[in-house]
């Protein structure tokens, strides 16, 4: 019987590994001393284990990926919900992750996220099928008065925590691609879908300057001089000041032009602008465009 202490570790020993993965604690051993399981090793000699480490090992060894939504075993995942993250059924899984994203339920929700990758390897399905509807759907909510701002507030807060702490385990290529830069107008506080390209970029091995909320463009060349971003992604979902903004957005075009940066858009914000002038700028609609861009 584990005490609550041990409940709330993040930690996994070797016979916890072992019964998740369906091996013997001797194998568990040996995959550590031959460096194919990572860990880390207590004061006192111990292995200890973290999720990542497993999602690292499943990865490069696809069979043992099946065990991993078991890893939650901890929490109140059911068999049923282990069947819908092995399926990768996102359609079924919305309406909970939505119910437990309203209940604030932080560690449920990050375990699936973190199940789903682990399983599925696939950060565009996540994003694209199952956050940004839950998302849409925590937004249509708030509208018809189903909840309250606050509720609204809490839920939405919970799934971004939950989007940031998977980055933990995105795998991230070690050859890398380049440099990019996303960020968002200076009005601007959805900083989600913004987050959800950086990890997508990195998953592709992209070196990424991340600065979120509100970023004053014309604040930025200094980056442009400095990082020498080749891309540069600009999240947009809802602008106040179609003035003030088009003039951002200007601004950044320049930049991207003066600095040979090619610029991608995203978020229904962009619909406002017009985005003529100067070097063209590459329209995207979806998170599956971001890892084809
Ligand atoms: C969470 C949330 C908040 C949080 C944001 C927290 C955070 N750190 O991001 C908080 C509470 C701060 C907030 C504040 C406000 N919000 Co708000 N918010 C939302 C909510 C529920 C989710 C936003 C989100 O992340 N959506 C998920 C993204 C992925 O979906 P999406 O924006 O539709 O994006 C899609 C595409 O556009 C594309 N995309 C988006 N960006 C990018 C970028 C790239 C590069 C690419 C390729 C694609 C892409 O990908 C998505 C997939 O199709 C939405 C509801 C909704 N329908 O989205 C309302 C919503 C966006 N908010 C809204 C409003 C009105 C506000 C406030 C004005 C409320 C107020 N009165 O204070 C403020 C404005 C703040 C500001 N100045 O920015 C409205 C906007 C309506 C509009 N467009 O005019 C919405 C739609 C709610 C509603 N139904 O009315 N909000």
């Amino acid at each position: 019987m584990m005490n609550s202490s041990e409940q709330n570790s993040p930690y996994l020993s070797s016979v916890d590994v072992a019964r998740i993965l369906d091996v013997n604690v001797a194998t568990v051993k040996r995959w550590t001393e031959a460096g194919k399981l990572d860990c880390v090793k207590t004061a006192g000699g111990h292995r200890k284990f973290l999720m990542r480490h497993l999602a690292a090992f499943a990865i490069d060894n696809q069979k043992y990926a099946q065990h991993l939504p078991l890893i939650h075993f901890r929490s109140e995942l059911n068999l049923d919900l282990n069947a819908e993250l092995l399926r990768g059924d996102f359609k079924e899984l919305i309406p909970f992750f939505l119910e437990k994203s309203l209940l604030c339920d932080a560690t449920l929700i990050q375990n699936i996220l973190n199940s789903l990758y682990m399983v599925h390897h696939d950060l565009v399905l996540i994003y694209d099928n199952l956050v940004t509807p839950v998302l849409h759907e925590i937004g249509s909510k708030w509208e018809r008065g189903d909840v309250s701002i606050s509720d609204e507030h809490l839920a939405s807060q919970a799934i971004r925590d939950a989007i940031v702490k998977m980055q933990e385990i995105v795998v991230k290529p070690a050859n890398g691609t380049g440099r990019a830069f996303v960020l968002t107008f200076s009005g601007e506080l959805h900083d989600i879908p913004a987050k959800m390209v950086q990890h997508i970029l990195e998953s592709r091995g992209f070196q990424v300057l991340f600065t979120g909320q509100r970023t004053p463009v014309g604040d930025t060349s200094g980056l442009f001089d400095s990082f020498r971003p080749e891309r540069v992604y600009l999240s947009s979902v809802f602008v106040e000041d179609v003035q003030q903004t088009q003039i951002e957005f200007n601004e950044l075009q320049r930049l991207c032009t003066s600095h040979n940066a090619e610029l991608f858009v995203g978020g229904s914000g962009i619909n406002q602008l017009k985005i003529t002038e100067g070097k063209p700028a590459h329209r995207l609609l979806t998170f599956k465009d971001v890892m084809q861009s």
